[in-house]
């Protein structure tokens, strides 16, 4: 649970601005939103079945939204 707290807080905190950059350098291809392949240069914990479940609209990449939502859920976490 202490993972737990400190994953939400740390998510809430750096929501925002933080991400919003985070979101632009993540983006190496420019296309303004995120492959499984992008995603895993930031947080290298994410599989296939995450990024499918962070990809709520289902049309292969993760934009901004689903990134801060993902986040926010605690479904992206940097550590194991
Ligand atoms: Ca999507």
């Amino acid at each position: 649970m202490k993972k737990l707290a400190f994953t939400l807080a740390f998510g809430l905190a750096s929501t925002g601005m933080a991400l919003a950059q985070g979101m632009t350098d993540m983006d190496a291809d420019g296309s303004g939103s995120l492959s499984l392949e992008e995603l895993q240069v930031a947080y290298p914990n994410a599989t296939e079945d995450t990024f499918v479940t962070i990809d709520t609209n289902a049309d292969g990449a993760v934009d901004e939204a689903e990134l801060t939502a993902a986040v926010e859920a605690g479904t992206l976490t940097t550590d194991g």
